[in-house]
Formats: structure tokens, C-alpha cells, sequence
């Protein structure tokens, strides 16, 4: 670990204020250096065997159960070993580096998230993400879907929800307990329908704070609160704009500023005349999870949720357009007929960039050709040094398989190489078929190990939530 000397905050031209009313003003008075320590997590690479058996029998350990809908794990950067686990309903659990969960949640933000649907619901509480400095400084992040705000995208038309990221802190008191307030609104993005929130917040490499948000829901990414882009064959959508609002991106921001945030003054779009400097990337449909690579050069990796045809992941880089509605994985999608791919589509945008193909594709159990998933998960490069035959692979899943049944399974691709890189499934001895449950999330330790979140239903309710972490096989 090194600390950078951040000296953004003092440089930037950018401010990003209160909405609605986003004012541009000059920052000229900071006076201090705000240095934090890199989130960097340089992993020994030289652990990585080169004689690995093949075909090493993999498991699932039960970490914890009885949570109603584990999204996430993250560990705190704090050395304490903790690991915090994101239930949807609005509560993060600790499990101690006893590996027990604690008994009192580390936070409930249940009070502040809309009201979900038992039965299936995308909102909620659905990212966390620590300050790389947070042993010093105690300061988190919450995502989480708010009550609507006031009015709507149309004429008698209400939001159905507010993307909200929030600041809070670790008590002074008790390093398991954080305080409920103040809390600190640091962007309100306001969401026309429940579905598509993305969800992930995570600080890069470079300090940052990386944040997904989807086309704000429905199909097609057209209706009420989806504006029209520059390709006009397809309806829609909020994926290819970048100027309107801020659904269907990844956003960069920096927020080690009194401000609410700045934008990073080497943000792609920068200085750029009606766009919305936030972005870091764009042309998603509901990038629900992401994860930076905790070694190799900390790539990040996206998963983009498809509508009927196709699954992706994507290897997002900075200004990257990743298709989205224009293409649905390599493919030129239609809102005129969502089955039926059209014979062609630009390969580039108004802005002359490229649109960007997915590196894994899967198809989508609704494709008529045949599907094998209902949803793709993301997950995380493994960087651990438990198994070795997944060294610096790429693990990922599927929520389903289709139809209605719980049979998510976890899924591995070997990285590099240009085109689609092929994947197969991840054998697990005590789930020789599939999890025989949904599959909600990854999460990952700092030690590069990897954590798999699922439910026996498919929404937030009851008490079927289990966190496993990937392991060998006991023989
Ligand atoms: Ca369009
Ligand atoms: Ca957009
Ligand atoms: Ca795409």
C-alpha cells in the first residue's frame, strides 16, 4: 500500500452541488492536501502455481445463513478481518474474524429504502462500499433505491424511486456499530421504474468512487423518463445518452471534498459541451454488479444485464460506449421486436465512439435459439490463494437457469485474448447439478477470496439468504 498525495480536490474546476438545481462553481479556497491511502491491493502473483491439477473439486462452505437477501460482502480495509455483508432489505451484517456473524446488524437503512415487494423486487439496499482510508476516517457509502421524489418524467407520470448514495460513519464508540446519522446525501439520481438500478459502488484503484446505475427500467430502455438518443432506428434510450440524466453509466466521482463531490478532472468527458461529466462509461442496461480486479492492473469488470437474447460481461475502460440499446452483446438489438436481432447497427456513436462488444456472452433462457440463463451476475477475478486452479480467472454466475425454478449456477473464463472468451461451469461437489438457489451476488475478502450470496426465493423476504465461500473439496 502507498499513499497518494490527492491533490484533485484542489485542482478541479468541477463541483457537483445540490440537485436539482447542479451549479458549476470554481473551487479556489481549499487549502489543504486530502491524502488517502490507495485502495490498491497488490497481490503476490508469484502464488499463482503453474503445475495446478486439473479439474480440483471445488466447494461451497456455509459462511452464514438466515439473511433474507445477501447482495454483497465486502471486507472492511481496516485490518479487523470483518466482513460486511449487504442484505437487500436495508441491513449490513458483520461476520467477525471468528467467522461468526455478529448479532446486531452493523447499520439498518430499512426505514430509508423504499417499499419492496416480497415477491421479486430490484430495489433496496444494494451496494456498499468503505473508504479506502476508512480506518482512519470511518467513513462509508451506501446505495440504496429511496422514495420516489416529487413529480415525474411525464405528465402524470411519478418516479418510482430515487438511486440515492449516502455517506455515513463508524461509531466512535464501537467499531461494530455505525451511526444512522448524519448521513450525507452525496447524489440523488431520480428512477422512473423499479427495475434496472445497477447497484454497485466501489472505489477504484485510483481513489475514485465508481458507481453503476441502470437505463432506469422497463423494456427496451424506452417509456416514460427514457429519452431519446442519437440512433433513432430504436426508440429510446437513456443507455446511449449522455446528456439528459445519468441512467444507464458507470459514474466516476470523487468525494474526499467538503462538497458532496467533484467530478475527477481526467473524467472522459471533461469540458465536454452537454455532457454530463459524471460518466465514466456508458450504453448499459442494468450494469447491477462490478468489481475491480485486486491484482493484474485492477480491470474492471462489469456485468450487464440483457433483456430476451443475451447476457454479457463487459471490460469497461474510460469514455467506453458499451451498446446498450443499439446492441444487445454483439448483437444489433431492436425495441421494435426484442426477439429479432436487426442485420445491422452502427458501429459507432453520434461522439464517434466505438460501441464496445461484451468479452463473455451467454444466451438469455428467453432466446428462441436456446438460453441458458435468466440473468448474469458478475462477480470477481480470484486472487486468492486457497485454490489455485482459479488463479486470476474470472468467476461469475447465473441468477437462473429459466422459467421460475432455483438453479442458479457459478460460472469461470479464463482472461485474455480479444473476442468472446469462452467459460464453463465451476463444478461444486455438494452442488453437483446447480446452487439449487438463486444466485444474488460475489462478494470478495482483500486476501482475494471469493464469497457467493443466494436466496431460495426469488425476493426479499423470508430467511433462505446464505453467504458461502468458494473453497476445495474436502476429500
Ligand atoms: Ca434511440
Ligand atoms: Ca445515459
Ligand atoms: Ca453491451
Amino acid at each position: 500500500m502507498k499513499n497518494l498525495i490527492h491533490s484533485d480536490c484542489l485542482h478541479s474546476t468541477i463541483s457537483r452541488g445540490e440537485r436539482p438545481q447542479w451549479r458549476l462553481f470554481v473551487l479556489v479556497l481549499f487549502s489543504t492536501l486530502v491524502i488517502l491511502t490507495g485502495c490498491k491491493k497488490m497481490n503476490n502473483e508469484s502464488l499463482q502455481t503453474s503445475d495446478d491439477p486439473a479439474g480440483q473439486s471445488l466447494d461451497l462452505q456455509l459462511v452464514v445463513d438466515n439473511l433474507v437477501s445477501p447482495i454483497t460482502l465486502v471486507e472492511a480495509p481496516d485490518s479487523s478481518k470483518r466482513l460486511f455483508v449487504v442484505d437487500q432489505i436495508g441491513k449490513v451484517w458483520i461476520i467477525g474474524s471468528d467467522g461468526q456473524k455478529k448479532a446486531e446488524p452493523f447499520i439498518d437503512v430499512s426505514s430509508k429504502v423504499v417499499t419492496l415487494n416480497p415477491g421479486y423486487d430490484e430495489r433496496g439496499l444494494l451496494g456498499l462500499a468503505f473508504h479506502p482510508d476508512y480506518k482512519t476516517n470511518g467513513r462509508f457509502f451506501l446505495f440504496y433505491s429511496a422514495a420516489p421524489g416529487p413529480g415525474g418524467p411525464a405528465p402524470g407520470v411519478l418516479w418510482n424511486n430515487r438511486v440515492r448514495i449516502a455517506e455515513f460513519h463508524v461509531s466512535s464508540s464501537n467499531p461494530d456499530k455505525a451511526d444512522l446519522s448524519p448521513e450525507k446525501i452525496i447524489l440523488d439520481v431520480d428512477h422512473p421504474q423499479p427495475n434496472h438500478n445497477g447497484g454497485t459502488i466501489a472505489f477504484g484503484p485510483d481513489g475514485y468512487l465508481y458507481i453503476s446505475i441502470g437505463d432506469g427500467g422497463g423494456s427496451d430502455d424506452v417509456g416514460p423518463g427514457h429519452v431519446a438518443d442519437w440512433y433513432k432506428v430504436n426508440e429510446g434510450g437513456n443507455g446511449q445518452d449522455v446528456s439528459s440524466n445519468l441512467l444507464g453509466n458507470i459514474l466516476r466521482i470523487d468525494i474526499n471534498c467538503p462538497t458532496k463531490y467533484i467530478v475527477p478532472k481526467d473524467n472522459p468527458f471533461v469540458g465536454k459541451k452537454d455532457i454530463l461529466p459524471e460518466i465514466y462509461a456508458y450504453g448499459f442496461r442494468n450494469p447491477y454488479r462490478f468489481s475491480f480486479d485486486l491484482g493484474g492492473s485492477h480491470q474492471l469488470y462489469v456485468g450487464d444485464a440483457g433483456q430476451s437474447l443475451y447476457e454479457e460481461i463487459d471490460l469497461v475502460t474510460k469514455g467506453g460506449n458499451y451498446g446498450w440499446n443499439v446492441k444487445e452483446g454483439t448483437h444489433c438489438f431492436s425495441t421494435a421486436n426484442n426477439k429479432l436481432e436487426l442485420a445491422a447497427c452502427p458501429i459507432k456513436d453520434s461522439l464517434g465512439n466505438q460501441l464496445i462488444d461484451p468479452i463473455i456472452e451467454l444466451p438469455n433462457a428467453a432466446n428462441p435459439a436456446g438460453g441458458i440463463a435468466t440473468v448474469i451476475v458478475a462477480g470477481h477475478v480470484y486472487r486468492g490463494n486457497a485454490i489455485s486452479s482459479l488463479a486470476g480467472k474470472y468467476i461469475f454466475g447465473i441468477y437462473s437457469q429459466g422459467g421460475s425454478g432455483a438453479d442458479g449456477k457459478l460460472l469461470v473464463s479464463s482472461l485474455g485474448g480479444s473476442g468472446l472468451l469462452t467459460f464453463s461451469d465451476i463444478a461444486l461437489k455438494s452442488f453437483p447439478a446447480n446452487l439449487g438457489q438463486y444466485l444474488k451476488g460475489f462478494g470478495q475478502s482483500l486476501d482475494g477470496e471469493v464469497y457467493v450470496l443466494t436466496t431460495g426465493v426469488q425476493g426479499p423476504s423470508g430467511n433462505s439468504g446464505k453467504v458461502y465461500k468458494l473453497t476445495q473439496a474436502t476429500m
